[in-house]
């Protein structure tokens, strides 16, 4: 099924023009986009622009550069509005629920149609494993080996095992956008 809203309100929800540097959180619907958001927002200081079933956006400074955030549902009807953001991203992060082995697979077929789109040919991608901290969570290896990480070569990626719950591998996440954003800018 696909998500058809009115024009005004999908106008609404839509980027703006604004030339800051833009990081998009995505994947399946819950593995934790929101609660890593809700994280990064807390420790950047971030104002919340916007925040709907679809979208929750933010702004914050990061090292004098104003940096926008977009949580996107991750949801099937939702997904198809994913690619209106693709244009302006400068840093991409893709979260997995380490404890869905099953879902695993259809996150792996998400995030290949994600990267097939020429716009993020060359944006930074960070893969966020999450919920480290719950039984049955999978490890490093097998969630490398189940999304078939293997393959996904010639772009800069990087992964990282959390708990959005705990706040293991928080910080890590933080440095890592810290260092994209400033890369960005030189
Ligand atoms: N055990 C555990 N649960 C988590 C963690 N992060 C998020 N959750 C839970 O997973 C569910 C979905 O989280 P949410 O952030 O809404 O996922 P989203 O749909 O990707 O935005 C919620 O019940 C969260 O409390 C984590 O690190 N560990
Ligand atoms: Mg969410």
């Amino acid at each position: 099924m696909c998500f058809y809203g009115p024009v005004s309100f999908i106008k609404k929800i839509l980027p703006t023009g604004s030339q800051k540097s833009c990081l998009l959180i995505l994947g399946l619907d819950n593995a934790g986009k929101s609660t890593l958001t809700d994280r990064l927002a807390e420790i950047f200081n971030g104002d919340s622009k916007e925040s709907n079933n679809q979208v929750s956006e933010w702004s914050f400074t990061l090292n004098n550069s104003r940096v926008q955030l977009w949580d996107i549902n991750g949801e099937l009807k939702n997904r198809q509005i994913w690619p209106k953001y693709y244009k302006k991203v400068k840093v991409l992060i893709f979260v997995l629920d380490s404890t869905d082995a099953v879902r695993l697979s259809e996150a792996r077929c998400v995030l290949c149609d994600v990267l097939m789109h020429q716009e993020l040919d060359n944006v930074p991608l960070l893969i966020v494993s999450n919920k480290k901290d719950a039984s049955g969570s999978l490890s490093m290896s097998t969630v490398i080996d189940l999304m078939g990480l293997y393959r996904l070569t010639g772009r800069d990626w990087t992964f990282e095992e959390c708990s959005m719950r705990t706040g293991s591998g928080v910080q890590e996440i933080v440095n890592w956008i810290n260092e994209k954003i400033k890369n960005n800018r030189s």
